[in-house]
């Protein structure tokens, strides 16, 4: 690790502490690229702000508070950042116009892409921190993407973006949906796991299988609980073969609130969620099986920018996602019966 924290903006640290690179600057052999994309959706009546107009705050507080960590997880023996070079390209630029942010973040992708990158991006809300990176990893992308998508929430509200009053834009409760069109995205390799909770309502599995989904692929607290009873390792392994075969890229995306309410400290939504070492574990399988040439990236959509811990946590994705792909077929999972 270098002595001198390289910064985005005035004293703003880089994530981990990586080279920044601004726009149309060289990104060289990087491996990584992060991108913060400081999106907010409108808050709906009657929910707190914080998820709302508090993650413009959130790539800025992601980034300080990953100064302290390194690559290196002594559990795994394997320092990511000896594998991968990571960058930061700073924050893409969110505008009052949705089409041009859109694509704003769509470009800063797209190059990252081009110079042979696998994407780490925060948000923001989902949506503009979500559609337009996918958009870029599957229009780059050989052949189908994959999506693994994790939250207690269907966020499948019909209805295009086009189509939104822009002063009241619906990306929150509808980009799950609306990703499913993209060109390269296969609606039957879209993944949903850890759906649940009354929040979701009757036309929930309707809304992504009327769109090609497969209501197998819509994994929910029953699916869960019956892989802890037969060993989540092995599920997640197999769940992992599910997702890779015979797709050139696959993508994950995290809306935290999938996680169990008593997963950490600073932030809880909905009971009945996977804990964090169980997410954890998915992701390394995934990293694994996916290898550099097939693992496009992970997103991370209304983390709040005070969830401290949560941050945390979101740090150990990252790192076990990459350190998966670091390791693919370097044999059993080390995590396995340990
Ligand atoms: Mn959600």
């Amino acid at each position: 690790m270098s002595e001198e924290t390289p910064l985005v903006y005035g004293a703003t640290p880089t994530l981990f502490r990586r080279r920044y690179v601004g726009p149309g600057e060289e990104i060289g052999d990087a491996d990584v690229a992060f991108l913060g994309i400081p999106w907010r959706a409108p808050n709906p009546a009657g929910r707190s702000s914080l998820n709302y107009e508090g993650s413009l705050l959130t790539p800025t507080y992601f980034r300080t508070n990953s100064t302290s960590f390194g690559g290196f997880l002594p559990e795994l023996e394997v320092d990511v950042f000896d594998h991968f070079k990571m960058v930061d390209l700073g924050d893409a630029d969110v505008v009052g116009d949705m089409a041009t942010s859109l694509a704003n973040v769509e470009k800063r992708v797209a190059e990252a892409i081009d110079a042979g990158c696998m994407m780490v991006t925060i948000g923001g809300n989902s949506g503009v921190s979500t559609y337009p990176v996918l958009k870029a990893i599957a229009g780059a992308a050989s052949g189908p993407t994959a999506v693994l998508n994790l939250d207690a929430h269907h966020d499948n509200f019909r209805g295009e973006w086009e189509e939104d009053d822009p002063r009241n834009p619906r990306w929150a409760s509808s980009w799950a949906r609306r990703i499913l069109g993209l060109p390269g995205v296969d609606p039957a390799r879209y993944f949903h796991f850890g759906l649940r909770g009354a929040v979701n309502d009757k036309e929930t599995f309707l809304r992504f299988t009327e769109r090609g989904v497969l209501r197998e692929h819509i994994l929910t607290y029953r699916d869960l609980k019956l892989a802890r009873r037969e060993g989540f390792d092995g599920w997640a392994q197999a769940l992992a073969e599910r997702i890779i075969e015979g797709t050139a890229k696959v993508w994950i995306c995290v809306d935290p609130d999938v996680l169990n309410v008593g997963s950490n400290p600073d932030f809880g939504d909905e009971p009945l969620g996977p804990t964090n070492e169980e997410v954890i574990e998915l992701f390394y399988q995934v990293g694994r099986l996916a290898g550099r040439r097939r693992f496009g990236g992970i997103s991370f959509g209304a983390v709040p920018f005070n969830a401290t811990s949560l941050h945390y946590v979101c740090y150990y994705f990252v790192l076990y996602a990459l350190a998966g792909v670091a390791t693919a077929d370097a044999g059993p999972s080390r995590l396995q019966g340990a």
